[in-house]
């Protein structure tokens, strides 16, 4: 087995921290991504040792990964509300206002996240930011007229953004649609932009998190977590 990098340690450090605020005999919404990888393996090993758990899944990935290692799963239908959920993201502001999508499931994931009491967000120190916006915003669209959506984009003050590609083509969501990765840059007011895109057609959903993550959990590179309220 090869050694674990800093940085997968420190994922590896916050996931399975992540982990012990899961409550035996609960519903939770279980993230996507590699920090949630380690959150997931930790809650395998808890099921195996009997712990009670009924897990709603935000990606066909994160399904896989569960499946594996026998973490019993639902549908988000299944559930009226979820205890908690437990999930990366790719930008954190002090406010707790999130960009997630980096790894294309930021529709599930907000809707998991939105039917949860609270929201356990897993970082690693470089995912902290005083303001939203360097990393290009994931925006979920349908291919039809996704152009219109991009010049629409733009009309906000966007100063590029592509159809994320995978080996040359467009990126396929779990639900057939394009992600457009939306550069703006230094976002000033991320609740009125999460207005403005909602307001264009053709957006099924974006990856701006405003006021869902009530908690947040850091991994330092000196081996420390930081819990952050
Ligand atoms: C997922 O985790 C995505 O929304 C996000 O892009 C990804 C990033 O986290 P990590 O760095 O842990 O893979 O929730």
């Amino acid at each position: 087995m090869t050694a674990l990098s800093d940085k997968d340690q420190m994922k590896k450090k916050v996931g399975e921290y992540a982990a012990t605020f899961i409550q035996n005999g609960t519903a939770i919404g279980i993230g996507t991504g590699s920090t949630a990888y380690w959150m997931i393996m930790a809650l395998g090993a808890k099921v195996r040792e009997g712990f009670q758990i009924t897990a709603v899944p935000t990606s066909r990935a994160t399904v896989e990964l569960a499946q594996a290692q026998g973490i019993p799963l639902a549908t988000l239908n299944d559930v009226d509300r979820l205890a908690l959920t437990i999930d990366g993201a790719d930008e954190v502001d002090p406010a707790f206002q999130l960009i997630k999508g980096g790894g294309g499931a930021h529709l599930q994931e907000k809707m998991v996240a939105a039917a949860s009491d609270r929201m356990i967000v897993i970082a690693d120190e470089q995912k902290l930011v005083n303001r939203l916006g360097k990393f290009p915003l994931p925006i979920e669209v349908i291919p039809f007229g996704w152009k219109q959506v991009q010049r629409r984009v733009a009309a906000l003050g966007c100063p590029s953004s592509e159809i994320r590609q995978r080996d040359g083509k467009p990126w396929i969501t779990d639900h057939g649609n394009y992600i457009l990765d939306a550069h703006f840059g230094a976002i000033a007011d991320a609740p009125a932009l999460g207005h403005a895109l909602h307001e264009i057609p053709g957006v099924v959903e974006h990856g701006l998190f405003i006021g869902l993550a009530t908690e947040v959990l850091v991994g330092y590179a000196d081996g420390t977590v930081k819990e952050l309220r």
